[in-house]
């Protein structure tokens, strides 16, 4: 007899609502959680400026709709207090804390191919049972630390965006580096530029950044609260898991030149991401994804006074949101301020840290303090960190050459063991929040299903397995995404195998194929 029905690896998001979901069906679930509060990502990043790039009406819980009318949320784009708020009160509200252990980092999961349970050891050296095993660890939730050399000679401060100090880093009158410019240091760089004295930032790879027009939303907030149901069910079935202003986009070719101009115009002005969805085909025709291009650099060249900053801050050895696009608060504005400085490494690579500073090319900044921001092992990171074992068959192995699942839901070989948003699904290309809800309620159906029929196992079949990998990797090639050295394709890791990680094709066209399966009694998944 097992110790539990269902261990739950993580108390972020995910983890939160699939205990609810697995407790109103009678399983008695456990979650253990690596930190010591509830909330995932918005527990751990605490850095200045952090929040989220999709809209609060969007990111956020469904399925209790009390909660959907009485939640206020105060901008389009929530910062990360107001989340982290939210996280807490879900979790209080449903009594949700009383089944979670904190500070508990599981280490392995041990598959007993005859009992058909997992074991399940925690860094505390502790082991428990569980005939079921969700993984609900996040998909940027393994951060990477890149290594410089001389980094320990360093005599001033580091941070990093992903653990920022609980009681925050007062930088004023500071000299700043900051290394990377993704939405974490593109974020963090907008908020402290004012405060400290000085602050350089280092660049890699320059993004594309769109404007998030950012504002208070009581009135728009309430008309959606009129109809939630609804607005809910056409983000289930959008392509990104939210919606966008507007009709369903035009195809590129489909458009006259000047009409097209004033449908990104149209899109930049709205901000956020959907500037992205611009043209359906904007990730397919690499005319369309030039122009939209095209249209930010012009921005930048606009925004920016110093031409020569401004080149260096503009994009154009990848094709527009092959990488994620940043959604910003004035971030090209900074690079007017007298006391903030570029360096572009790829004319100045990072040398070395000193005790002193940063060594690019052939200078060396000096600093008080350095920040990381310098990404995330997405989407595998977190489950490949964990010795998942079946017998002698290892995930990690298993996944060497790039992730193998069926539906981004089950790895064959590894029974009884769910991944939430995990590779092969739509996860970080969509609103993670619709993802995590389908994902939720589409374990706990199948669970549901293994109990009412008697059975001790669900695991999926090789061939099934097969195809989703093909298909997963066949559409991604249709687009523009394998084009650009992502962490979407692994490239940020060094020695990752590159291989496109998300299902490219969306939302609504994965729940259709994920619940055409689950109506055909599991097509793909084996019982016994
Ligand atoms: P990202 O988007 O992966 O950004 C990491 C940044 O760090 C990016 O600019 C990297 O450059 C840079 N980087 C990474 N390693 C290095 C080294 N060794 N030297 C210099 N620069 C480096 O992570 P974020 O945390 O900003 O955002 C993650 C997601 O969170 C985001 O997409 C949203 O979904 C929310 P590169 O581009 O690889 O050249």
């Amino acid at each position: 007899m097992a110790d539990h029905d269902v261990v739950v690896i993580g108390a972020g998001f995910a983890g939160l609502y699939q205990l609810y979901a697995l407790r109103e069906l009678g399983f008695d679930t456990k979650v253990l959680e690596a930190a010591p509060d509830v909330g995932g990502t918005w527990y751990h990043n605490r850095y200045p400026g952090a929040r989220c790039d999709i809209e609060s009406i969007e990111y956020s819980y469904s399925f209790d709709p009390e909660l959907e009318q009485e939640w206020d949320w105060s901008e389009r784009y929530a910062a990360q207090p107001e989340i982290l708020a939210y996280v807490r009160h879900v979790a209080d509200r449903h009594d949700l804390r009383r089944d979670i252990e904190f500070d508990t980092r599981v280490t392995a999961l041990d598959f007993d191919d005859t009992a058909n349970e997992w074991t399940v050891t925690t860094d505390d050296g502790a082991r428990r049972t569980a005939r079921f095993v969700v993984a609900a660890t996040g998909c940027l939730s393994v951060p990477l630390h890149p290594r410089f050399e001389g980094e320990d000679e360093f005599t001033g401060a580091t941070y990093r965006t992903w653990n920022w100090p609980h009681d925050g880093v007062d930088l004023t009158g500071k000299r700043v580096a900051v290394i990377g410019t993704g939405s974490s240091g593109l974020q963090t760089i907008t908020a402290i530029a004012p405060d400290v004295a000085a602050l350089t930032v280092f660049q890699r790879t320059p993004p594309y950044a769109v404007p998030a027009r950012n504002r208070t939303i009581t009135d728009e907030l309430a008309a959606v609260k009129a109809h939630y149901p609804e607005f809910r069910e056409l983000s289930r079935l959008s392509r990104g898991g939210a919606q966008c202003a507007g009709d369903e986009p035009p195809f590129f070719d489909d458009l006259a030149a000047d009409d097209a101009s004033a449908e990104l115009g149209r899109r930049w002005l709205d901000g956020g991401l959907c500037y992205q969805q611009t043209f359906r085909d904007l990730l397919q025709d690499p005319v369309a994804n030039e122009l939209a291009a095209e249209y930010v650099r012009t921005r930048i060249r606009e925004t920016v006074h110093d031409p020569e900053v401004a080149e260096k801050l503009t994009p154009r050895s990848y094709p527009i949101a092959a990488k994620r696009m940043c959604v910003d608060t004035g971030y090209y504005e900074v690079y007017n301020r007298d006391n903030v400085a570029l360096v572009d490494l790829t004319e100045d690579p990072i040398r070395r840290i000193t005790a002193r500073g940063v060594v690019a090319g052939e200078t060396e900044h000096e600093v008080d303090v350095i920040v990381f921001a310098t990404g995330f092992d997405a989407m595998t990171g977190a489950l490949e960190a964990i010795d998942v074992r079946n017998g002698d068959r290892t995930l990690r192995a298993k996944w060497a050459d790039g992730p193998r699942t069926y539906l981004g839901l089950m790895s064959a070989g590894f029974p009884n063991l769910f991944t939430v948003t995990g590779p092969q699904s739509p996860s970080v290309l969509s609103n993670m929040m619709t993802s995590i809800e389908y994902h939720v309620e589409w374990i706990a159906s199948a669970l549901a299903h293994v109990r009412e029929r008697g059975f001790a196992r669900i695991e999926a079949d090789v061939d099934a397995e097969d195809n989703w990998v093909n298909t997963t990797n066949d559409t991604a090639d249709l687009t523009l995404f394998p084009n650009a050295a992502s962490w979407y394709m692994g490239a940020n890791v060094p020695g990752k195998k590159r291989v496109f990680l998300p299902f490219v094709a969306g939302v609504g066209t994965y729940k259709q194929i994920c619940d055409g399966v689950a109506v055909s009694h599991y097509h793909g998944f084996e019982f016994a």
